[in-house]
């Protein structure tokens, strides 16, 4: 049977990317806005391997904070909407999350894989070992699996290689719909999913506060609060 023909008989395949605009309605920084964390603090400083090496104290201050502030908020209505589609929609929906905040599971969601890992994760820089993150995170605590004192949090820096990739790569090979949600579309290899999805066959769709840096990417584009267009939209799927 050809693909089309396929396709139009099974359900569709959904593949949602999410960003720091998805949590910005529940209190959290986003990373390139005025106010964002990259105005507050250098990439170089504290979101780099080198920066670990040179300095893990600052590097590991400058996530116990945002795990602090990650555990004061609450999911919002366009996490909530986000797991109504997983439930309802009969066809598989699976969300790639640049987010290291943990308001996706929080909500519910369960198909996620957080391509940029997760501040809620702990990783021996020795061993490989994960494990729960403490609250408050020091490169001195020692693994609990091999002792090393070489924690870091289970975060992909720049110039790491992201999480996912074989979850991620055959998604978007079979996405009938791709839709990025709050992401500025500046930082690869997540900002060429939606021009390698549309390649593929999919029809992309973004949602987000202000064009993004790629979006001629995207077939659709609904521009405005994730909070008020993300329910929208599910609803729009869901009742087609
Ligand atoms: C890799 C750590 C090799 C976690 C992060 C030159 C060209 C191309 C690529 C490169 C290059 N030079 C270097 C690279 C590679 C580099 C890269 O892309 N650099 C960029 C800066 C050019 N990438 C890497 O190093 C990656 N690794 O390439 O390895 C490889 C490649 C492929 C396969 C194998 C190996 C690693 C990238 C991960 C780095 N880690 N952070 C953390 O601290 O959180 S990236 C950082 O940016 C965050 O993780 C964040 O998730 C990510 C993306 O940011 P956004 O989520 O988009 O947030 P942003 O603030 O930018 O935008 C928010 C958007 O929301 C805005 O558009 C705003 O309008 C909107 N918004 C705001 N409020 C709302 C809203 N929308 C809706 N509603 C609202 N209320």
């Amino acid at each position: 049977m050809s693909r089309s023909v396929e396709h139009a008989m099974a359900p569709e395949k959904i593949v949602i990317l999410t960003g720091a605009g998805i949590s910005a309605e529940s209190g959290l920084s986003t990373f390139r806005d005025a106010d964002g964390l990259w105005a507050q603090h250098r990439i170089e400083d504290v979101a780099t391997p080198e920066a670990f090496q040179r300095d893990p104290a600052r590097v590991h201050a400058f996530y116990n904070a945002r795990r602090a502030k990650a555990a004061e908020v609450m999911p919002n209505a366009a996490h909530h909407a986000l797991v109504r589609l997983e439930a309802e929609h009969p066809g598989a929906v699976l969300i790639i999350t640049q987010n290291v905040d943990d308001l996706h599971a929080r909500a519910g969601s369960r198909n996620l894989v957080h391509m940029h890992g997760r501040l809620m994760g702990a990783l021996c820089h020795a061993c490989g070992h994960r494990w729960p993150a403490p609250p408050e995170m020091h490169a001195t605590d020692p693994c609990p699996a091999c002792s090393a004192a070489q924690t870091r949090p289970d975060i992909v820096w720049f110039g790491e290689t992201p999480y996912g990739a074989e979850v991620i790569d055959p998604a978007l090979a079979a996405a009938d719909i791709f839709a990025a949600i709050g992401t500025s579309g500046n930082v690869y290899p997540a900002a060429a999913y939606a021009q390698h999805a549309a390649r593929l066959g999919a029809r992309t769709v973004q949602i987000n506060l202000e064009p993004a840096s790629n979006a001629r990417d995207f077939d659709e584009s609904h521009i405005g609060p994730a909070t008020e267009l993300v329910p929208k939209w599910v609803e729009s799927i869901l009742n087609r």
